[in-house]
């Protein structure tokens, strides 16, 4: 501010990027005042998208400097671009791809005219409703995993809440693979940075697979596989720690073990709560005590492996596991979980 003028709140010196040795960006210098709207305008390949997706943390720059509110920003991702204010919202053209030029014209036209006839009340009203409720849920939260460290042993909302406290700031990606514990797995990551958790949809068993593809993907991220005991027995576990290794794709995989389908045993009980399980306490089926320690599979590969059966344990076993995982070898932490 030596002009008088209101600082940048963004300036852009000298970016350059390539990709495979295309030049997408050379050179660009851009400042940013408060309160200003621009467009970004330029021919295909111009190098907008680029930019942008450098100022939001996807791509790093090759060389030149990105600075926001007056802080040099080296190594922006998309998580720590968002907590500064900037986000970007992607063009998702084939939404109307199915529409004719004519109906898309349509469909703006009413958006707008809806936009204009917003009533402001109800909208504030609207807000302040699903505020009262995020905080609430945030509350229940919060007092769920103070009770989740005062129980004994390793409650599963426990991993959920260490694992979102070890990632954040990291730019990690979760891919979830968990059965009983999904929802709260989902609820206390409280991921919500956009690519950051995937819930492995279908049969059960690809979990390690889709991570190593979300790895593929995205190099540079910390990739945690969340799994049952189950699911990870589906896996094809032996192939997939040989892929990791043969392809340089580390990941950090965290077993939620119960012990037990307990998915199927839940089932097996609300549809035969007479049954003769019930009455021998046989759970044919769905019984997993008896298998060996699941990370050590994981040691003839030379990978980084954590049995967990203490909550003191936990974050220190997590942490340098992810360790392991920055340094390069996938790792494996089996938590023994209590429900
Ligand atoms: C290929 C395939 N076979 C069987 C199932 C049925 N199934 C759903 S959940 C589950 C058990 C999962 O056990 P675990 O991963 O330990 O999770 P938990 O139920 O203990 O939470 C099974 C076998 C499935 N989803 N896909
Ligand atoms: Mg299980």
């Amino acid at each position: 501010m030596t002009d008088g003028n209101p600082a940048a709140v963004l300036r852009v010196r000298g970016v350059t990027k390539s990709f495979g040795g295309a030049a997408a960006l050379k050179d660009v210098d851009l400042d940013l005042y408060p309160g200003e709207i621009h467009a970004l305008m330029g021919m295909n390949g111009a190098g907008k998208s680029t930019l942008v997706q450098i100022l939001s943390g996807v791509h790093q720059p090759d060389g030149g400097t990105v600075e926001i509110d007056g802080h040099a920003e080296s190594g922006l991702t998309v998580r720590r671009a968002r907590r500064l204010g900037v986000a970007s919202v992607p063009q998702r053209r084939e939404l109307a791809m199915g529409l004719t030029v004519a109906e898309n014209a349509h469909t703006l036209r009413q958006l707008a005219k809806r936009a204009r006839d917003l009533d402001e009340a109800a909208l504030t009203a609207r807000r302040a409703a699903q505020e009262r409720r995020h905080a609430a849920e945030l509350a229940a939260i919060t007092a769920a995993e103070a009770k989740a460290r005062e129980a004994r042993g390793v409650d599963p909302v426990l991993v959920a809440a260490t694992l979102r406290g070890l990632l954040d700031g990291e730019d990690g990606i979760v891919v979830d693979e968990t059965i009983t514990h999904s929802r709260l797995v989902k609820r206390h990551l409280l991921t919500d940075a956009p690519d950051s958790y995937f819930y492995v949809q279908g049969g059960l068993g690809q979990g390690i697979a889709v991570a190593l593809g979300v790895k593929l993907a995205a190099p540079r991220r910390p990739v945690v596989l969340t799994v049952g005991d189950g699911a990870f027995a589906y896996n094809p576990v032996i192939q997939s720690y040989d892929a990791a290794k043969a392809y340089g794709l580390p990941l950090l995989v965290v077993v939620f073990n119960n012990r037990v389908y307990k998915s199927m045993n839940l089932n097996h009980r609300r549809f035969y709560p007479d049954g003769a399980a019930a009455e021998t306490g046989e759970w044919l089926g769905t019984d997993l005590h008896r298998l060996p320690r699941l990370a050590r599979f994981a040691e003839p590969f030379g990978m980084h492996t954590e049995t967990v059966d203490t909550a003191d344990a936990l974050a220190p076993a997590l942490e340098r596991a992810l360790k392991a995982v920055a340094e390069g070898t996938t790792a494996v932490v089996d938590v023994l979980v209590t429900r």
